[in-house]
C-alpha cells in the first residue's frame, strides 16, 4: 500500500463552484447522479488532467458539458477515474455522471450503507468516494444541493430543506464544505423536535430523529443541544448559522457521532439516555459529545482543514471546547482530573509504544488509523497549554482572529499558530514542536533550598527528555509551562499558582525571600502533558493530600501514595501502606469534599497504569501479580475503612427523583466506588441488595458487577438479560460487564461462551466493541499466560477485518503495549501479530497496524 507525505501536499487543480446530486434509493441498486461545476483553480496554474476519487461504484454514464466523455480520454481504476487534459475544456465546464451503489452490501458501514432498515452516511474521512465520482479532500468546498427520491417517510440531508413531496425531499446548504461532511439519512424514523433562538434572532427548528419506540429516551440530548449552543454564543461568540440543525441515533456506527453539516449523526449509545438504561457515565459522555460535534460546526466546518495531516487542527480544538463546555457545566477539578485520568490511560500509552506519532503526523497508509488519542487528546493538551502560555485575554484574541482570517477555509497548523503569534507578539516556532515531535516529555525535578537573612531562597532545577519514537531518534526540547504552588509547613500557600517556562534542556526557577524551606506542589492543573520524575517521600504526598489548594495536585498526591504502594507490593512483596490507608481515611470523612472528587480519590490505579509504570522504571509487569496487588489493596482499604466505607454507601444513597446532575451522579459515584470496596469483605452481600433495589442504570450495572467478582452473578446476569433483551445498548453493558470482571484465568472463556450468545451481532460495531473491548480492558484476563484471550483475539480481528476494516483496526491496538511484557508472553503476542500480517488480502487499515505494531 501506498504511503501518503504531508511533505508532498499540492492543491487540487480544480475549483468546485456547486454541487448537484439525486439520489434515487434503493438497497441493492442504489443511483446516484451528480452534476459538479468545475472552474480551473488559480493556485495551480497549468492544463491538468481531472482526477475523481471512487471505489466501488458502477459507472453508468460520464459527460463533460452535456456529452458523453469518450472512452479514449477515461480511465477507470480501483481507486478513481481521470479524465486526460486534452479532452476538457479550457474554461469551467459541468460534469454529470451516473453511479449505482449498493447500500445494503456496504459493511464496512463507510459511504452509504444500511442499519435497521434505514439509509445513513458516514464519510468522514474518504467515504464520499463510495457514493459517487468526486475530488474526495478537504480543501476541496463547495455548496451542495441535494435530492433524495424514496417511498420512506423521513429523508435528510445537509442545510435548510428546500421542498418536499410524494417520494422525494430536497435540501440545499449554502456554505461551502469538503466532501467529508456530506450527509444522507432516510427511514421510518420519528423526532423529538425544539427551538434555539440564536443571540441575533436566528430561529433554529431542532430535532433529534430516531427509531419509533426509542423517542422517550432523548430529552437530555436535547437538552444537551440546547445548553451547548448558549455556551458557544456566551464563550466564543459563535452562533449558528442554519435555519434547522438535524441530529439522528443509528444502532450501526463505527465511532461516537459525527459533524456533518446541519445533519449531526450518532452513534445511538451517544443520544438514548433514560435513569434505567444509562448510566451516569453515560449521561456525561452523551453531553460532551453532542456539544463536541455541535462546536464543530465553527471548528471543523466553517474552518475546515486543508489535508489530513491537519486532522488535530479541528479535533485538538473542538475537544478542547468540549472539555471546556463539561467543565463549566460539571465540576472543573473533577473534569480535569477525569481527562487526565484518560490522557495516561490512552494517550501516553499509545506515546509510549510502537504506535507513538506526533499530533500533526507527517505520513500516513490509512488515514482512519489516525483519529488517535493522540490526534485527539494530545491535541487538546497542546492547546490547553497555549492557552496557560498566552493567557485568557490572548487565547480569547487568537480566537476571534483564527475565526475572523479563516472563516471559510480550509487551514493548517501554521495558520493557526500564526494567528496566536499576530495576536500575542509570541514567537511560537519552539511551541510547534509539540504538534511536529510523538512522545511523552519526562521532566525531572531537583529541589534547593538556602537560607538567609532576608529570607531563604528555593531553587526548582527541571531537566526535560523525550525518549525516542519510531522515526524520531532526537528530540530537541521543547516549551513547556509547569504550573507550581508553594506551601509553607504549615499548609499555607506562600506562592500561589505561577506559570514557569521551560525552554532549554536544563532549567532553574528561583524563589526568593522565603520564612521558610516550602513544600512544592508542581504541574498544578496539569499544566504540560509530561511525566513527572519525581522521588519525593511519601510524607510529602501526604501533606500535599491534606493541604494542596490545587484540587488536582491534591488528587495527584493520592495517586502518588496509592501507585508506590502498589509498586512496591507487587515488586517487593510489601503490605499495603498503613499511611496511605490513613490518608484516604481522612479524605473520606472529609464531608466539605465534593463526593465525586472523594469518589475519584477512591478509585486504585488501574492495572494497566501499573504495568505501564512498572515498566517505565526498567521492570517487567507481571499482570497475575498486579491483579493480586491491586486486589489485596482494595481489601485492605475495605478492612481498614469498613465503617466509614459503609456509612458513606448509606449516606450517598439516592433520596429523591433521579436527576443526571453532576451533584447526583457524584454522589451516585462516591456510593459506588465504596460498594467495590466492601465488596471484597461481605461476598457480594450488599450487591444482591442493590442490584434488586436500584432504580437506575449506575447502581445497578455497578453491583452487577460486583456480583460478578464475588462469583455469585448467575441469576442476576439472567434477569439483567430477561429485562433488557430488546435494548441492544444495555444488552451490550451485559456482554462487556461479564469479560471486563471476569476472573483472569476465565476472561477467555467467558469471552468464548459470549461469542457463542445468539445475542452476539458481531457486525455491529458496538456489539464487537463490548466484548472484544471489554476482554482487552481485563488487563490480567488478555495478558493470561496461556495466551488464549490472544489467540480468541487475534481469530475475530481476522473474522472481522474483511467485513469492517476500521473497527479491525481499532480493536487491534489492544496488542500495542505487548514489548513491555515477559519473553513468553511477547511471544505469543508475536505469534499472532506473524498470523495476521500473513494473512491474504488483508485489509489497508489491519495491515498497516500490525505492521506498525510490530515495529
Ligand atoms: N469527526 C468525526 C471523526 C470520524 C468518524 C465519526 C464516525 C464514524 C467514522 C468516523 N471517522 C472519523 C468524529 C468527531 O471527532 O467528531
Ligand atoms: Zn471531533
Amino acid at each position: 500500500p501506498q504511503t501518503i507525505h504531508l511533505a508532498d501536499y499540492q492543491p487540487y487543480p480544480f475549483r468546485v463552484a456547486r454541487v448537484e446530486l439525486t439520489f434515487r434509493l434503493s438497497p441493492r441498486a442504489t443511483r446516484v447522479l451528480s452534476r459538479i461545476a468545475f472552474a480551473a483553480n488559480p493556485d495551480r496554474p497549468g492544463r491538468h488532467d481531472l482526477f475523481l476519487h471512487g471505489e466501488r461504484l458502477r459507472l453508468l454514464s460520464a459527460r463533460i458539458d452535456g456529452t458523453p466523455v469518450p472512452a479514449a480520454a477515461l480511465v477507470v481504476t480501483d481507486e478513481g477515474l481521470t479524465v486526460a487534459a486534452h479532452a476538457l475544456p479550457e474554461g469551467p465546464f459541468l460534469w454529470e455522471a451516473e453511479v449505482e451503489i449498493d447500500p445494503e452490501g456496504n459493511t464496512a458501514l463507510e459511504g452509504l450503507y444500511m442499519s435497521g432498515g434505514m439509509y445513513c452516511t458516514q464519510c468522514e474521512a474518504e467515504g464520499f468516494r463510495k457514493i459517487t465520482y468526486y475530488p474526495d479532500r478537504p480543501d476541496v468546498m463547495a455548496p451542495f444541493r441535494v435530492r433524495i427520491e424514496s417511498d420512506l417517510p423521513v429523508m435528510l440531508s445537509n442545510g435548510n430543506p428546500v421542498g418536499a413531496g410524494a417520494g422525494w425531499a430536497e435540501w440545499d446548504d449554502p456554505w461551502p464544505k469538503p466532501a467529508y461532511l456530506f450527509a444522507l439519512v432516510a427511514g421510518n424514523l420519528v423526532n423529538l423536535p425544539d427551538r434555539f433562538t440564536t443571540r441575533s434572532g436566528r430561529k433554529v427548528d431542532l430535532n433529534i430523529w430516531v427509531r419509533p419506540g426509542d423517542l422517550d429516551r432523548c430529552a437530555f440530548a436535547m437538552d444537551s443541544l440546547i445548553r451547548s449552543m448558549k455556551w458557544d454564543e456566551d464563550t466564543y461568540g459563535r452562533e449558528y448559522d442554519l435555519d434547522v440543525f438535524n441530529i439522528v441515533a443509528v444502532d450501526d456506527f463505527n465511532m461516537g457521532a459525527m459533524e456533518n453539516k446541519g445533519l449531526n449523526i450518532f452513534n445511538s449509545k451517544l443520544v438514548l439516555a433514560s435513569p434505567e438504561t444509562a448510566t451516569d457515565l453515560d449521561f456525561e459522555r452523551i453531553e460532551g459529545v453532542i456539544a463536541h460535534e455541535y462546536f464543530h460546526n465553527w471548528t471543523g466546518n466553517r474552518i475546515t482543514c486543508r489535508d489530513w495531516f491537519q486532522l488535530c487542527l479541528k479535533e485538538g480544538l473542538t475537544v478542547f471546547r468540549d472539555q471546556q463546555f463539561t467543565s463549566d457545566m460539571r465540576s472543573g477539578p473533577v473534569k480535569r482530573i477525569e481527562d487526565v485520568l484518560t490522557l495516561r490511560a490512552r494517550q501516553f500509552r499509545e506515546d509510549m509504544g510502537p504506535l507513538a506519532h506526533p499530533p500533526r503526523p507527517s505520513s500516513f497508509v490509512e488515514i482512519n488509523n489516525f483519529y488517535t488519542a493522540t490526534v485527539y487528546e494530545k491535541g487538546a493538551e497542546v492547546i490547553g497549554m497555549l492557552k496557560r502560555l498566552v493567557g485568557d485575554d490572548g487565547y480569547a484574541r487568537a480566537l476571534d482572529l483564527y475565526f475572523d482570517r479563516h472563516d471559510g477555509d480550509a487551514a493548517t497548523i501554521e495558520d493557526w499558530l500564526k494567528v496566536f503569534e499576530d495576536a500575542t507578539g509570541r514567537d511560537l516556532s519552539q511551541f510547534r514542536r509539540w504538534y511536529t515531535d510523538a512522545g511523552t516529555p519526562r521532566l525531572s525535578v531537583a529541589e534547593d533550598w538556602a537560607p538567609g537573612d532576608q529570607g531563604g531562597t528555593f531553587t526548582l532545577t527541571f531537566t526535560q527528555s523525550t525518549p525516542p519514537t519510531p522515526g524520531q531518534e532526537v528530540k530537541p526540547p521543547r516549551v513547556i509551562p509547569i504550573a507550581v504552588g508553594l506551601l509553607n509547613p504549615n499548609g499555607d500557600e506562600v506562592v500561589p499558582t505561577t506559570v514557569l517556562e521551560m525552554t532549554e534542556a536544563t532549567q532553574s526557577f528561583r524563589f526568593d525571600g522565603l520564612a521558610s524551606r516550602p513544600v512544592a506542589s508542581i504541574l498544578r492543573g496539569f499544566s504540560a502533558p509530561v511525566v513527572l520524575e519525581r522521588s519525593v517521600p511519601a510524607a510529602e504526598h501526604a501533606f500535599l493530600l491534606a493541604h494542596d489548594t490545587d484540587p488536582f495536585n491534591r488528587w495527584e498526591a493520592g495517586r502518588a501514595l496509592a501507585k508506590d504502594t502498589l509498586v512496591r507490593m507487587v515488586a517487593e512483596d510489601a503490605p499495603a501502606s498503613p499511611d496511605y490507608i490513613a490518608a484516604l481515611g481522612r479524605l473520606l470523612a472529609d464531608d466539605a469534599l465534593d463526593p465525586a472528587f472523594r469518589a475519584l480519590c477512591l478509585r486504585l490505579p488501574a492495572e494497566d497504569d501499573l504495568a505501564q509504570t512498572l515498566a517505565d522504571t526498567g521492570r517487567t509487569p507481571d499482570p497475575d501479580r498486579i491483579h493480586a496487588a491491586r486486589e489485596d489493596l482494595a481489601r485492605a482499604v475495605a478492612q481498614a475503612l469498613e465503617r466509614p466505607l459503609a456509612a458513606t454507601f448509606e449516606a450517598m444513597a439516592d433520596g429523591g427523583p433521579f436527576s443526571p446532575d453532576a451533584a447526583a451522579a457524584g454522589r451516585r459515584s462516591l456510593r459506588v466506588a465504596a460498594l467495590a470496596l466492601l465488596n471484597h469483605l461481605d461476598g457480594g452481600a450488599r450487591a444482591a441488595d442493590l442490584f434488586d433495589g436500584a432504580t437506575n442504570m449506575t447502581e445497578r450495572a455497578a453491583a452487577l458487577a460486583c456480583l460478578i467478582e464475588a462469583g455469585r452473578a448467575a441469576e442476576a446476569l439472567a434477569a439483567f438479560h430477561d429485562r433488557w433483551r430488546n435494548n441492544r445498548l444495555v444488552i451490550d453493558k451485559w456482554f462487556t460487564l461479564q469479560v471486563v470482571h471476569a476472573a483472569p484465568a476465565h476472561a477467555a472463556g467467558v469471552a468464548g461462551q459470549l461469542a457463542a450468545h445468539a445475542d452476539f451481532d458481531w457486525r455491529n460495531p458496538n456489539r464487537a466493541r463490548a466484548l472484544l473491548g471489554g476482554l482487552a480492558a481485563n488487563h490480567a484476563g488478555f495478558h493470561d499466560a496461556s495466551g488464549a484471550a490472544y489467540r480468541f483475539y487475534a481469530d475475530w480481528l481476522l473474522r472481522l477485518d474483511p467485513v469492517n476494516p476500521q473497527i479491525a483496526a481499532r480493536l487491534s491496538t489492544a496488542f500495542e503495549t505487548w514489548a513491555r511484557y515477559d519473553a513468553d508472553r511477547r511471544a505469543l503476542v508475536r505469534a499472532e501479530l506473524e498470523r495476521i500480517r500473513a494473512t491474504p488480502d488483508l485489509s489497508r487499515d489491519l495491515s498497516e497496524m500490525t505492521a506498525r505494531i510490530l515495529g
